[in-house]
């Protein structure tokens, strides 16, 4: 039977598998590279990992993999219930507590090489995890589409090492209480924006006023249809470049993102470029590592692989 040891934990209740012992090698190269190799010839791997019946749509997946680039603790690749993840926020601060509740680094600083570029962590003393996240940006502004029961929403084009579209001009109630209503609301949004010459967008953040003393809650729609527990990390980047590009907030001023849960992200930005109105997000939270494991996969399992569409 083969076996693989991994380790979960939870990032403001987003919860994050990381692989840390055993299964395929993807071979040499950059992170991206590797990425291709994942994909294209062990997707089964993804699937077996985060799908029922070993996992949940809401799981997010971390493999470690060597890294090209030399100065580079570790490299990462983000995976979810329907496929891959240019980045991940929470999964990030996840993987770091991983590999200190491992006895594999230390607290200090780290680079991380992602399939989207190398992201710095510095572990704090008190365990939170303080990311640089890549190079964040918007790119449309004011983008409008039509859904029925709705009518026009408007919102932002960004990346924040994935593509996010956020929204500007609903104000909803985002509890949990609403969550099945909020989804159906993002998904139908995804669809539309995605028919607008945005094919590449696969999350949706939904804004509200800060209820646990932030200064904003969202509702991230993530690619699988599950709504992220967490502020989003990538989510929050993006929403910091919309801030910046906005003139909303200042260099290093901190914002606070809560979640749905009212879990919160305390983020800032530098300058990567002033006149492209690029950034350099920072993103900090905790994670809590909740279970070391090993999962077996049995071929005589029918549902071996995990259960997929
Ligand atoms: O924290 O960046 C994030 C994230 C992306 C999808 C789920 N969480």
């Amino acid at each position: 039977m083969k076996k693989i040891r991994v380790i979960d934990s939870h990032t403001g209740g987003e919860p994050t598998r990381v692989v840390v012992e055993g299964g395929p090698d993807f071979g040499p190269g950059s992170v991206e590279q590797q990425l291709k190799v994942f994909r294209g010839q062990f997707d089964a791997w993804r699937s077996a990992i985060v799908n029922e019946p070993r996992g949940s749509d809401v799981l997010v997946g971390a493999w470690l993999c060597k890294p090209a680039d030399p100065s580079c603790t570790a490299g990462v690749i983000f995976f979810n219930n329907v496929g891959y993840l240019g980045m991940c926020g929470h999964g990030l601060i996840g993987v770091m507590s991983t590999l200190r509740y491992l006895g594999r680094v230390t607290t200090g600083n780290h680079r991380i090489e992602t399939p989207v570029g190398i992201v710095e962590a510095e572990i704090k003393e008190n365990g939170s995890v303080l990311l640089q996240n890549v190079v964040s940006y918007r790119t449309a502004e004011n983008v409008s589409v039509q859904i029925p029961e709705l009518g026009t929403v408007t919102g932002d084009v960004s990346w924040g090492g994935n593509w996010f579209y956020l929204v500007n001009n609903l104000q909803l109630d985002l509890k949990l209480a609403h969550v099945e209503k909020l989804t159906e609301i993002a998904w139908n949004i995804r669809c539309a924006i995605n028919t607008q010459g945005y094919p590449e967008i696969d999350h949706i953040e939904l804004f509200a006023p800060g209820g646990c003393g932030g200064d904003s809650r969202n509702f991230v729609l993530c690619p699988g249809k599950a709504y992220d527990r967490s502020p989003c990390g990538t989510g929050t980047s993006a929403k910091l470049a919309c801030l910046a590009a906005a003139g909303k907030l200042h260099e290093n001023q901190v914002w606070i993102q809560e979640s749905i849960l009212g879990s919160q992200f305390r983020g800032w930005y530098q300058w990567a470029d002033r006149e492209t109105k690029k950034i350099k997000p920072f993103i900090e939270g905790e994670a809590y590592v909740n279970a070391d494991s090993n999962l077996l996969f049995d071929e005589a399992d029918p549902f071996c692989w995990g259960i997929r569409a």
